[in-house]
């Protein structure tokens, strides 16, 4: 048996916040392996990359995800008792639940409310001095999300029930204030989430039984008991935040967009094709998120290694999007990388890799791809935008990675 690469510092958990997209490949290529270990708040942690990884990660009878999301991750970004914890048949049925709103009817309905909402935001951004465009895209997000859900929004509430969606994403992996305000945001949202859900129950408030409110309120467990009002609220909310996070891949594609004019030209009115890869390329190449965890159910041996029972692993997702080996050169933005591509489940691994119905892959990716498409054609087609000075360096350290000033546009008009 071979053994694995350890660091030696005493603790890595600092160097992870510093660069947390580049922790994993960057020790991979000093020990010129795919896997090492190191200590992440003083715990040992195996870290591993790329396509043969992934497939290890993602074989269900190798890996468990309960109790792994670390406690600052649980009370923020992901609550307790939602699908992300689970296992085995439990996981699979609770799976289906979020599988059976994704249809490709249902996205579509999604796409046409936010296509309406953006073209809205225009007109008024017309009248406007400056807009930030991750604002205006979580504004456009969560209304559109809200309505598709089943989920009533006063527009006087769209501001701040935002704010708290938002928070719940980005300052997961903050310390200080922002992660505090995170957890209050996380308490809020989930109270107003279990408030609908029980008058769902009730019968006081009753929305259109394809939407995702309706669907959660009476789904029912393997043994054939509704949700507790809380968990419900907690996969409520698992619908509606990571829809309104796909924020940040929005301000990444005005991002790429702007680097790359010679691409923007092509998009302009190019092919629905274009398109698609344009938007798998932002996925690829820009920072999201970052890892993924989960937990050694029985000890086994990968390439040689010992990976023990109960040893936490991380894969690293932008590592692996970003690996050589099956991505030629890496770090240049090529969509047309995406004509050919075949599809592998474990090659492009932005939002998980794997199987949809039996993994832990992201359910939402394909709501992420549609919101992605229409926002581009938003900034490509229908309207003209002017870029004031501003700091455009996607920042790194920042979870999700964004330009620090959250891409500032000025001078907007409707084009038709
Ligand atoms: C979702 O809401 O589920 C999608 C969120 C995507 C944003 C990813 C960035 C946050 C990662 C926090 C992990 C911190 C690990 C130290």
């Amino acid at each position: 048996m071979s053994k694995l690469p350890v660091e030696t510092r005493l603790d890595s958990t600092l160097a992870l916040a510093r660069n947390p997209y580049r922790f994993v490949s960057s020790r991979c290529e000093k020990f010129n392996t795919d896997a090492f270990e190191t200590r992440l708040l003083l715990q040992k942690v195996i870290c591993i990359r790329g396509e043969e990884a992934a497939k290890a990660f993602y074989d269900t009878s190798r890996f468990t995800r309960v109790g792994v999301a670390p406690p600052r991750i649980a009370k923020t970004l992901f609550g307790r008792g939602g699908v992300q914890g689970m296992d085995g048949k439990a996981h699979r049925h609770r799976k289906m639940m979020f599988m059976s709103l994704l249809t490709e009817d249902k996205i579509g309905g999604l796409t046409r409310l936010a296509r309406d909402i953006w073209n809205r935001r225009i007109l008024q951004w017309s009248r406007m001095d400056q807009v930030v465009l991750y604002r205006q895209a979580q504004e456009v997000l969560t209304e559109a999300v809200c309505q598709w859900a089943g989920v009533p929004l006063d527009p006087a509430d769209v501001d701040r029930r935002t704010s708290e969606l938002a928070a719940l994403f980005d300052y997961a992996g903050s310390i200080g204030p922002n992660h505090w305000w995170a957890r209050i945001a996380r308490k809020r949202n989930e109270a107003w989430l279990r408030g609908i859900i029980e008058q769902i129950r009730a019968g006081t408030y009753q929305p259109l039984e394809d939407t995702a409110a309706f669907i959660v309120a009476n789904h029912r467990d393997l043994d054939g008991n509704l949700l507790d009002a809380q968990i419900a609220a907690v996969e409520l909310n698992n619908i509606l935040r990571p829809t309104v996070a796909v924020s940040a891949y929005i301000v990444q594609c005005a991002h790429a967009l702007n680097e790359h004019p010679v691409i923007r030209e092509q998009l302009r009115d190019g092919s629905p094709d274009d398109l698609h890869c344009f938007v798998q390329e932002v996925r690829r190449y820009y920072p999201f998120f970052p890892f993924a965890g989960a937990k050694v159910k029985e000890s086994f041996e990968w390439h040689g290694y010992h990976f023990p029972s109960g040893r936490k692993v991380l894969l690293d997702l932008y590592g692996t999007n970003h690996d050589p080996r099956p991505w030629n050169q890496p770090e240049s933005f090529r969509p047309s990388r995406f004509r050919e591509w075949d599809g592998n489940p474990f090659t492009l691994i932005p939002q998980g890799g794997g199987d949809h119905y039996q993994n832990h892959r992201c359910p939402g990716e394909w709501i992420a791809i549609e919101q992605m498409k229409a926002a581009t054609d938003v900034l490509v087609n229908r309207c003209s935008y002017e870029i004031p000075e501003q700091d455009l360096q996607i920042a790194i350290d920042r979870l999700p990675a964004i330009p620090a000033d959250h891409f500032a546009m000025t001078n907007i008009q409707l084009l038709r």
